[in-house]
């Protein structure tokens, strides 16, 4: 290469290089004192959500509002897209945030840390409850009998969870706990009696969670005699459907606070049999390897 080519292209990467250096001091936005990118800057100021019918989604849009993350976006899609989301992310060791929730398969599979929630947003813990349309018990008293006495514990869930993360098909993996736990589900089933092939619908959301909970009970349902049909549908519909009795019964309302408004909405259109499993969390998760502990680091 000629000479003064060299030293005319040497020019211009020292004009260059000094350009790159006086916008990167000049503008100083969305990096903290050290100069490093702030979480915000790192995930583009975005909270991977899930569905929007979700009380999750209600829940964390309180948060942004309660600890001032008026540049943060909650992405909706569904919890599905989510935990793909958080697997590739995870991969890379790429920093991200996601609306989360205990009981889930994801706490197992990956390292993971819900962020505090100082302000005590996303509540206390919950109970997931079974609820039951009117006139369930007069039409169908042994389902009625099972759904009232179905509870279980969040690792009797995890187990089904994991199965169907792991590839097993859901009404295999429940089949399989309800062969390995017949203990227990024979506490469910006690005084009910066999039926021969009465209907009922069962509605549930595909949140991990409840296509675990739903299968299960719907394959002991199917055990006594019933011919069950599983309806997947949407958080806001799920609830219209077991206050209009389209749906014959859920076993995925989060209460008190998940779900507050869907419950104030119908009160009185639906029975409430009680809780089926105790010790659920909500909040934002990220993966163990992020340097954040709190929402307010977000700010
Ligand atoms: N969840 C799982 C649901 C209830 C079950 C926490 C995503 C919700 O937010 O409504």
């Amino acid at each position: 290469m000629k000479k003064w080519l060299v030293m005319l292209l040497t020019g211009l990467m020292i004009i260059g290089l000094a350009a790159c250096g006086s916008d990167k001091t000049s503008s100083n936005e969305g990096k903290d004192e050290k100069g490093t990118a702030s979480v915000g800057d790192s995930v583009d100021y975005k909270i991977i959500g899930i569905d929007p019918g979700a009380g999750l989604m209600k829940a964390t849009a309180k948060v942004v509002d309660a600890y001032g993350l008026d540049d943060w976006k909650v992405v909706e899609g569904s919890g599905a897209a989510m935990t793909a989301a958080l697997k590739k992310a995870y991969a890379k060791k790429e920093p991200i945030i996601i609306t989360g929730w205990t009981p889930h398969w994801m706490f197992a599979k990956f390292d993971l840390k819900y962020l505090d929630d100082p302000k005590g947003v996303y509540g206390k813990e919950e109970t997931i409850n079974t609820i039951a349309r009117n006139g369930l018990k007069d039409d169908l008293p042994d389902a009625h009998k099972v759904l009232d006495q179905f509870n279980w514990t969040p690792d009797d869930m995890a187990v089904v969870m994991s199965a169907i993360q792991a590839g097993e098909k859901p009404e295999d993996a429940a089949a399989k706990w309800v062969e390995e736990n017949a203990d227990k589900v024979a506490e469910w089933t006690k005084d009910a009696d066999k039926v021969s092939g009465d209907k009922i619908t069962l509605g549930y959301v595909a949140w991990d969670s409840e296509i675990a909970s739903t299968n299960v009970v719907g394959k002991v349902l199917t055990d006594l005699g019933y011919k069950v049909k599983l309806l997947q549908v949407e958080a806001g519909p799920m609830w219209t459907g077991v206050a209009d009795g389209s749906l014959d019964a859920i076993v995925a309302a989060w209460l008190p606070s998940t779900h507050e408004d869907y419950y104030n909405k119908y009160k009185g259109k639906f029975e409430d049999l009680g809780e089926n499993l105790t010790g659920t969390k909500l909040g934002l998760v990220v993966p163990a390897y992020m340097d954040i502990d709190s929402i307010e680091d977000l700010k």
